[in-house]
């Protein structure tokens, strides 16, 4: 059985250790950002537990960090399975998605506040560069927008600024999917209605960070991904459906044509992003249960729950469009965490011909052309998520002058701070092309052998490892 809703999937992560509740009053306007951030440096994943700030100084309403990405094994356990098998689960949400179904009413609607009651200022919402970002942030939002003349859902995680007690700033930017809806909405002059789903099922949040093609509806995605259709009430003011058990939800329309500075905000890449002009969301109602939790993601400097949750979903889908759709042959791609799962691409291929690099480099970049700055080939006995095998095959089987290509005016890694000094705006068209480093680190000749123990030598010393008294 699926999970019910977030606080059904929090009981499990408890039942298994993973769910730490920090009892201590913490304030949200600085301290939970640095306590997050101290979570990831000191503590390795394999340990590292989602965290429920319970006292946050000044709200009843308690902080949820981590729930989907505190690391691989917490993203497993929102899957109901092992690591392991996270590709493949995602492989099938991918092809059997599940369509979400309809329901009367359900928990996110215990408390409607309508008009001055739907006040933002009742969420404790963080502060997460304290000293640089203009204000608290929303960073789980699973904003829902439809398409005005398919009605077709779209799901996407896109930063929203707290700029008033009914007023959001809104950072999608223009390839995002809700931009092609505000668009059409715009072109006729209506606002575009949303609505901004918080604490949902995990598997929500896992699509709605995900890119997907535009038709693909992400309801169905996480329909897939947790085997049941999702539930959907009507919202209270806009024409959108939302998921019946999430925690809050805030509902609004975006103005047509109206913009208003947005951001700095402390990004994924390390770095403070560019402000600049964005659409605004008008809160029209908040909905919520009975003592709902208040969910937040945990970015900026990698390692942070945003690289560990981009990295499953964009790795598997770029695989599977190499592999299965364009039927490349190969074996394993990673977007590294370092990286920021965007600046560095690294494939590994089964190379049967001296083409197939340029293919596999050319599908990769038709299917997601802002990714990989550093796009780099292996062959296929290189583990390519094994840093000193990757240093190893880019120093021997690479001869910079022939195998290093540079491709000039390709879309940007988005924002990209190497791109343009700290105050051309984030909309400035010169952020968006960048160029790329294509690396062919395969073996282009035969290669002398190895300089390692015979193979056989090898296994006899680890069949009688005992007998050498080490650990
Ligand atoms: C923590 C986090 C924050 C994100 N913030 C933004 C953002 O502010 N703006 C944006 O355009 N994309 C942002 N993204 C990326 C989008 O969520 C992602 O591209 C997703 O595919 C968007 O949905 P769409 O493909 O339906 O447009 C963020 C992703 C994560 C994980
Ligand atoms: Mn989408």
């Amino acid at each position: 059985m699926a999970y019910r809703d977030l606080r059904d999937y929090l009981e499990a992560l408890e039942k298994r250790g993973k769910l730490h509740r920090v009892t201590a009053e913490v304030d949200k306007d600085w301290e939970i950002a640095a306590v997050c951030r101290r979570v990831f440096q000191k503590i390795i994943p394999e340990r590292r537990p989602v965290l429920l700030f319970e006292r946050v100084k000044g709200f009843r309403i308690p902080v949820l960090v981590g729930s989907l990405g505190a690391s691989s094994e917490v993203y497993a356990v929102a899957l109901q399975d092992r690591v392991e098998n996270i590709h493949e689960r995602w492989e099938q949400a991918q092809t059997c998605p599940i369509k979400p179904t309809r329901v009367p009413t359900g928990p996110c609607k215990e408390n409607v506040l309508r008009g001055n009651d739907a006040d933002l200022s009742r969420l404790p919402v963080p502060i997460w560069t304290v000293g640089e970002d203009p204000g608290p942030y929303i960073t789980a939002p699973c904003v829902v927008s439809r398409d005005p003349e398919t009605q077709a859902y779209n799901v996407g995680t896109y930063r929203l600024q707290v700029k008033g007690p009914r007023k959001l700033g809104i950072q999608a930017h223009e390839g995002q999917h809700i931009s092609h809806h505000r668009r059409k909405y715009e072109g006729s002059g209506r606002s575009t209605p949303v609505a901004v789903v918080l604490g949902p099922d995990p598997t929500i949040e896992m699509a709605s960070v995900t890119k997907f093609s535009l038709d693909t509806e992400e309801y169905d995605i996480a329909g897939g991904l947790r085997g049941e259709p999702v539930p959907l009430v009507p919202c209270e003011t806009v024409p959108i459906e939302v998921p019946a058990t999430a925690e809050i939800v805030i509902e609004g329309e975006i103005p047509p044509g109206y913009r208003e500075l947005e951001g700095p905000f402390g990004e994924y890449t390390g770095y403070m992003g560019a402000s600049g002009n964005m659409p605004v969301i008008e809160v029209t109602c908040i909905t919520h249960r009975d003592d709902p939790i208040y969910r937040a993601f945990f970015s900026q400097m990698p390692p942070s729950e945003s690289s560990c949750i981009k990295q499953t979903g964009r790795e598997q889908s770029l695989l599977k469009h190499l592999k299965v759709d364009l039927r490349l042959p190969v074996l394993d791609l990673h977007l590294p965490e370092s990286a920021g799962v965007a600046g560095m691409m690294l494939i590994s291929i089964k190379k049967g011909d001296p083409l197939d690099v340029k293919r596999v480099v050319s599908g990769a970049m038709r299917y997601a052309e802002g990714f990989g700055k550093f796009i780099v080939v292996f062959d296929e006995d290189i583990e390519i998520r094994d840093h000193f095998q990757v240093d190893w095959a880019m120093s021997f089987h690479v001869q910079p002058a022939k195998d290093i290509e540079i491709i000039p005016e390709v879309q940007a890694v988005a924002l990209d701070p190497s791109q343009a000094p700290a105050d051309v705006p984030q909309e400035h068209p010169s952020r968006r092309i960048s160029s790329k480093v294509i690396i062919d680190a395969t073996r282009k000749h035969t290669f002398p052998a190895l300089s390692l123990p015979p193979k056989e030598h090898l296994r006899r010393v680890d069949a009688e490892w005992a007998k050498y008294g080490l650990e």
